[in-house]
């Protein structure tokens, strides 16, 4: 037989080596849905406890929120409670006026890396659109989901499934992951109000006042707890997607590791 043509062997390793990767995210620790900040952090703090642990995300990028800074004002600030977390995931940085502040660019790739270094796994251009769970007791131990690109084309197509210990929402204003328990497990309580107007001190303290388990199986961290619970929106500070990621991190750790 003739020797393998390039392109043909550009094409296996691509798709066995995805087949693998996403064989082995169907069983997990811990599936994140969404890439932004806060999801970020809470991956590297979790794969940092040793869990298996996907972020599973529907852009062909990561940073969520990130890019846009303010207003398209290419700069992102924190308060100076989530300056060992910037330290953490070795950031650049300057104090001016007491706020921490870093180059979107960096803080987006910062936070992957720190992720990606940690263990955790970001697989982009997936859209989940749905969860699994069990009842009696009611939990949540996975979702579905499907490319991004089938999701956008509108095309009827079944998704595949991700199972876990644990599944959080940190898919920002959205909420995605708690809307769908809202609409189609009525039995779980969950209303989702939507996050309230600006108040930027308190929002970004509540929020992660309030991160934590919302189920058995269901967590939520960053923008996604504000639409949760009503909280004040805080604007273009990041304090409380940091420190909201990483909490729920050790609530998970805590949650995991008891059991
Ligand atoms: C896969 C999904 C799905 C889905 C959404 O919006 P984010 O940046 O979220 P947070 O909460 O980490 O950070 C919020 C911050 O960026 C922000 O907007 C702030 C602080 N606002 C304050 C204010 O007052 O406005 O990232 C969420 C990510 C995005 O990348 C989405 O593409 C992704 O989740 N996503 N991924 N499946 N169903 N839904």
């Amino acid at each position: 037989m003739e020797e393998e043509p390039f392109e043909a062997k550009i094409t296996k390793v691509i798709i066995s080596e995805a087949s693998k990767e996403l064989s082995s995210a169907s069983h997990s620790d811990v599936i994140i849905v969404g890439a932004g900040p806060s999801g970020l952090t809470a991956a590297k703090y979790l794969a940092e406890n040793g869990l298996k642990v996907y972020v599973l995300e529907r852009r062909l990028s990561f940073g969520g929120g990130i890019g846009g800074g303010g207003m398209l004002f290419p700069k992102i600030v924190a308060s100076r409670e989530a300056e060992d977390i910037v330290k953490d995931f070795n950031m650049h940085y300057r104090i001016v006026e007491d706020l921490i502040v870093v180059d979107p660019a960096e803080f987006m790739a910062k936070l992957a890396t720190g992720a990606i270094d940690a263990g955790a796994k970001i697989i982009n251009g997936i859209h989940v659109e749905d969860v699994i769970f069990r009842d009696n007791p009611l939990r949540i131990c996975g979702v579905a989901a499907i490319w991004s690109a089938i999701e956008l084309s509108g095309l009827h197509v079944d998704p595949l499934f991700f199972y876990s210990r644990a599944v959080v929402d940190a898919t920002g204003h959205d909420a995605y992951v708690l809307r769908v328990v809202e609409k189609k497990l009525p039995e779980s309580r969950i209303k989702v109000p939507g996050d309230k107007p600006v108040y930027s001190e308190v929002g970004d303290k509540i929020v992660v006042e309030k991160t934590g388990r919302v189920l058995p199986g269901l967590y939520a961290t960053g923008m996604a707890v504000a639409a949760l619970y009503g909280l004040p929106r805080m604007g273009p500070t990041f304090t409380g997607m940091l420190l909201s990621g990483r909490k729920v991190a050790e609530v998970i750790v805590n949650d995991l590791k008891g059991r």
